[in-house]
Formats: C-alpha cells, structure tokens, sequence
C-alpha cells in the first residue's frame, strides 16, 4: 500500500457475484479497465476471490472483489462457495452477473434474498447483450463485456447506490468541536511495530485533524507532565486499552477518558452490543468454549494479544479454565452457537460491513460479542468509564 493511498477498509468494496461464465470476471476486467481477473470458458477458473484496490470514477477509491462462481461443484466447490460468501460479507454493493442467454436461476435468485438480508444494495447486470438483448428492468442493466456496452453506465449506477452505502460515522468527530484539544496515550513497548503508529490510531488522528481540533500524543508514562503543561483542559483523553488501568488514574474524574479500541467498536460495529455482552466474561466456567477471532493474520501485536495474553486474562478474571478457539483474517464461523463467547479484535483491517457481520452472525446465534478492547476495560474494572460519553450505552450497562 502506498503512502497515500486510502485505507483498504474504509474503500467501498464492490462484489461482482454469480453463476459461473456468466462473465463476472470479464465485466470486472471492462469495468476496471484493467485484466485483473481470469477470463475463461472452463467453468470455475476463478478459484479465490480476487481482490483489488483502486480508483474507480465517478466513485473514487474502492475495492473491487471478482468473485468464484456460485454454481461451482464438488468439494472444491464448496470451498469457492463459501469464499463467495465470506467476500458478500465484505461487500457494500453488489453486481449480479447474469448470462442474459439464460436469465436468473434458482441460485441467482437465492442470492438476491441473501442481498437483501444482508441490507446490500445490489444490481442486476445482464451480460452478452451483444448475443441479444435482455429488456433490464429498474433493478437490472443490460451490458456486454464482449463489446463494452453500457459498462459506463453500470459504473454509473453503481456509484450511485454506493452513495447510500457507506456511513456516515465519525471514529470522535462528532464527540468534538473545533478548537478542541484531544490527547492520545500510545504506549510505546516491544508489541508497538517499529518506527510508525498502528492504523487507528492514525485514523483518529486524522479525524481529529479534520475537525479543526488539536491532537496532543503522548506516552502513558509522561501522560502526567503532558495533562500538567496544558492551559487549557483537554476536551477528551483518548488510550490505548492496554494502558487503561494506569492512565484511568492519571486522568482527572472530570476529563472523559475513552479507548481507541471502544471508540472504533462505535466507529465499525455495534457498541451497544458489544457492551451488553461483557457481562459473559464474568460468568465463564471450565470448559466453556470460547472463540478469539482476529480480523487480520500478520499483526504480530494483536496476535500476541489474541493468543497469550487474552486467554490468560480471562482464565484470571473468570478463574476458570476455558475452551479456547481461535480464527483470524477472513476465516469466521457461519454458525457460532457452539460457543458462549466471542472475543473478536479491534477490527482494524476489516471494513465496517464486515464488523457488522461478524456480530450480526453472532447475536443471531445468541452468542455474546465483545472486543478485546472491551474485555479488557470490563475486566479492569473500568469499562463504566470509558463508555460513560454514550449515555445510552452506559444506560445498557447500568441495567444489567
Ligand atoms: N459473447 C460474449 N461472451 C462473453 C461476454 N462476457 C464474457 N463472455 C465469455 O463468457 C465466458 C466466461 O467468462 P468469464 O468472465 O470467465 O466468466 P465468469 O466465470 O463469470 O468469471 C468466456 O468465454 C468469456 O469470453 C460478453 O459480454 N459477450
Ligand atoms: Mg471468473
């Protein structure tokens, strides 16, 4: 990824979904204008769904996701499939790619209920138009990937259900007001990576930024001197969760202290949920499974925290001896109910679409979700303060 590149998960990331030949891979290579994906006429060459960032006019900086077909058989098959539908649980918007020779099938129209289900807004994309024409209706384009008919127009009009799509949530902007001072406590030990700042906590400075406000950073260890040079009181004190419990001390009571982990669990999913499902931690016995899921599989600082030191945390807290799983990257269960809880990473690589996924799975599933960054405040103690900015929330925890 380039410097200047935008972040893969805060792209809007567009999936082309279908039976095989119906010419996804040659409607994503028109519309990108690039040969990104494998064009065949032997069923099934797209094996992974290939993923791509890029700048797509009119919409901007998006992902575009070229997907195995939907149709494919055997055991092989069953894995495309079901990578099929890990890259649905990514995508904002849709593209249906149908063979107009043949129209929608029974598979095609089950994958448009699955769209709706998942509230992603789709298009239908009537393909080889060029071997005769298909009468589209107001769901639906005629294109041709052959000739290049209307591919200007599919761009078009997925860009305008991409204008729907994606969120307006702020990670603090709208916490703050311009001329605010915000600091941010980032510990720097052995697990921070070398010579730079993680992503959210750069997103956040970012947002900051933006907002006219100014971003004080500090370590936690000078967190004391940094709040004593102020003029004038910060507006809000922002940590890294790991660090909670010794800067929860540093920080005057009438400061608001939150967490990066707690403000990006709003930012990308459902903080509401996540907070009602602390209340599993304090109820674990021997044996209860329990499901670490992390979103990406090469960070060595969340790997270290999924797979040593949480574990060790809750056995702690709960003082028992629970059934540990773990999960990372795209990897995540269709059906989670073997579980009593689920402990899932801050999110950082994985877009909001996804986040909500995850956690739509689980709650469907009656399975409690948290973050790590939750756990760790509610097994702290501190959870009650670093959610006491969203009274509604708190208002969740109190009731309880
Ligand atoms: N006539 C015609 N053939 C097409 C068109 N788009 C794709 N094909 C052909 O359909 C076959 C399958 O295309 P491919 O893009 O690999 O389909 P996928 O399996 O859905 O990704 C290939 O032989 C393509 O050349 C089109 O617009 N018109
Ligand atoms: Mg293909």
């Amino acid at each position: 990824m380039g410097l200047n590149d935008t972040v893969s998960a805060e792209r809007v990331h567009i999936g082309f979904f279908g039976m095989r030949n119906a010419g996804k891979s040659s409607l994503v290579n028109a519309v990108t204008g690039q040969e990104l994906a494998v064009v065949s006429d032997v069923k099934g060459t797209t094996t992974d769904p290939v993923k791509k960032a890029m700048e797509l006019l009119p919409l901007g900086p998006v992902v575009i996701i070229d997907t195995p077909g939907i149709d494919d058989e055997g055991e092989l098959g069953e894995l495309r499939i079901k990578k099929a539908k890990q890259a649905l649980a990514q995508t904002d918007i849709a593209v249906l790619v149908v063979d107009s020779q043949i129209g929608l099938c029974e598979k095609d129209k089950a994958l448009i209920e699955e769209f709706k289900a998942r509230k992603t807004p789709y298009i239908i994309a009537y393909n080889k138009s060029d071997l005769g024409k298909k009468e589209a209706d107001e769901n639906a384009i005629s294109v041709s990937a052959k000739d290049k008919t209307n591919i200007n127009e599919l761009k078009e009009r997925i860009a305008s259900l991409a204008k729907g799509a994606k969120s307006e949530k702020r990670i603090v902007a709208d916490l703050i007001q311009s001329g605010d001072t915000v600091v941010l406590v980032i510990p720097i030990d052995e697990s921070a990576p070398k010579g730079r700042l993680i992503l959210p906590q750069q997103q956040t400075i970012r947002d900051i930024l933006d907002s006219g406000c100014t971003a004080i950073c500090c370590r936690d260890t000078e967190l004391v001197q940094t709040l004593d040079s102020l003029a004038k009181k910060p507006k809000l004190v922002i940590t890294d969760s790991q660090a909670f419990g010794r800067v929860s001390k540093d920080v005057p009571d009438d400061i608001p202290l939150t967490s990066f982990s707690i403000l990006f669990a709003r930012y990308k999913g459902d903080l509401a949920e996540l907070v009602k499902g602390a209340a599993m931690l304090s109820q674990i016995k021997d044996g209860d499974r329990i499901l670490i899921a992390e979103g990406c599989t090469h960070h060595r600082q969340c790997n270290d925290i999924g797979t040593v030191k949480m574990p060790g945390w809750i056995e702690k807290f709960s003082n028992a001896k629970p059934n540990f799983s773990f999960t990372s990257g795209t990897e995540f269960p269709e059906n989670p109910e073997e579980f009593r809880l689920i402990v899932h990473c801050g999110g950082c690589m994985l877009n909001e679409k996804e986040m909500q996924s995850r956690i739509g799975k689980a709650t469907q599933a009656g399975v409690p979700v948290i973050n790590y960054g939750i756990a760790i405040a509610h097994m702290n103690g501190i959870l009650r303060r670093s959610i006491a900015l969203f009274p509604d929330v708190l208002k969740i925890l109190e009731q309880q």
